[in-house]
């Protein structure tokens, strides 16, 4: 999955894909270097991020999605309005931070709609959720929510077998708690649904180069830790570097066949 985020303070490529036209273009890049699909985001949900209003959130969004028709797209919203507008121009999958928490309308437009759904864990909300982050056992606590949330979607109307479940790297976590996650993915893989992890560039992989002050991480790091993801479960990267991506985890899934090819 490459991440394009159509904002002017998104902690990696704010500002770079703001312009329709830079967003649409990095889109088919994504697409040309491997991606299964694009992540298109109007909202920056970093810690400190303050929340966007609806009309902003549409205005950097559609006219991106309307110019990338026939590509597999998500978007990355919380809002039932901009992902209703969204999937009726064709986009399948819909992204939300907030797992159906943030707006009471959208778990209907996505059963509607009969659209992919991933469901993320994220404690507190984006402004504050890095200041204190409390849990009794961070991996369990994050299991039992997104079973929790799965349960929720599924009784309001969206098929079990378009859900995917994101551990939240990032959202309200210490750097140890998120390295805690990936190690013992095996919690949230048990849940039965593909899981989706998002590691590029967070600054936790800066942290354990002994950089305190990182807010980007590198795409080595990044790498390094989408492959240890890969190896414990995870199937869903949400990626800068789709390109580097793509040739790490294929490297690393064939050494997981024993094959070059899938087909023997
Ligand atoms: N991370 C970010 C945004 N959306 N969605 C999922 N499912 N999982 C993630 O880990 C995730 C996400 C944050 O990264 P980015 O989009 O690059 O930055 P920003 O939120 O500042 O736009």
């Amino acid at each position: 999955m490459g991440v394009v985020n159509v904002t002017p303070d998104s902690f990696s490529d704010g500002g770079l894909n703001l312009d329709a036209d830079a967003a649409v273009a990095a889109a088919r890049r994504a697409v040309d270097d491997g991606a299964a699909i694009v992540d298109v985001g109007g909202e920056s949900t970093r810690p400190g991020a303050v929340a966007v209003p609806l009309d902003e959130e549409l205005r950097r969004v559609l006219p991106v999605i309307e110019k990338l028709e026939g590509l597999p797209l998500s978007i990355d919203t919380a809002k039932a309005e901009v992902a209703r507008r969204a999937l009726e121009l064709g986009v399948g999958m819909v992204n939300d931070v907030t797992a159906l928490r943030g707006d009471a309308a959208l778990a209907g437009v996505v059963a509607e709609a009969g659209a992919d759904l991933c469901l993320m864990h994220m404690q507190g909300e984006p402004r504050t959720m890095q200041d204190a982050p409390v849990y009794e056992d961070v991996v369990s606590d994050v299991a039992a929510f997104l079973e929790e949330r799965l349960r929720f979607a599924i009784a309001a109307g969206v098929s079990e077998e378009s859900i995917c479940l994101d551990p939240g790297i990032g959202f309200g976590k210490t750097p140890d708690q998120n390295l805690a996650l990936v190690r013992r993915l095996d919690a949230i893989v048990s849940l039965g649904r593909p899981v989706l992890i998002g590691l590029s560039r967070k600054s936790t992989l800066g942290k354990v180069l002994g950089n305190p002050e990182t807010r980007v991480a590198t795409d080595a790091a990044s790498i390094g830790a989408a492959v240890a993801a890969f190896d414990r479960g995870a199937s869903i990267f949400r990626v800068h570097d789709v390109r580097l991506h793509v040739e790490a985890l294929a490297a690393a899934a064939a050494v997981e066949r024993g094959a070059v090819s899938t087909v023997r």
